[in-house]
């Protein structure tokens, strides 16, 4: 009786952990979006590297979001980025629709240990 008391306990506390991670993520996506809008000063629709320098939290992560390297950042490149660092889809309007696998919940493919070489 005791143990299946800590396994309710364990289990809840674990469901606990994932939604807080779930929350982070979701709120780190609404993060950068907003900073997206807000830091895009000259109303182009993209992020220059000029733009984004002052930001301590954006700034640092431009070369990352930048993927094809030349110099602004679309809302492409910011969705792929929020979709691979935060595993939240973004849709075309802004909206966060879904969450997906965290991209550290990915299985690894183990080599079969029963094969010999
Ligand atoms: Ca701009
Ligand atoms: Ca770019």
């Amino acid at each position: 009786m005791k143990t299946i008391s800590w396994l309710v306990l364990v289990l809840a506390m674990s469901a606990a952990v994932a939604d807080d991670r779930e929350t982070y993520n979701r709120r780190a996506a609404e993060t950068d979006l907003a900073a997206f809008r807000l830091l895009d000063l000259n109303r182009d629709g993209v992020l220059a590297s000029e733009e984004v320098r002052a930001d301590l939290d954006f700034g640092p992560r431009f070369d990352d979001i930048d993927t094809d390297r030349n110099g602004v950042i679309t809302s492409d490149e910011l969705r792929r980025y929020i979709e691979r660092a935060y595993g939240v889809v973004v849709t075309d309007t802004n909206q966060l629709v879904m969450q997906l696998s965290p991209p550290s919940a990915v299985p690894t493919i183990r080599a079969n240990p029963a094969v010999s070489p």
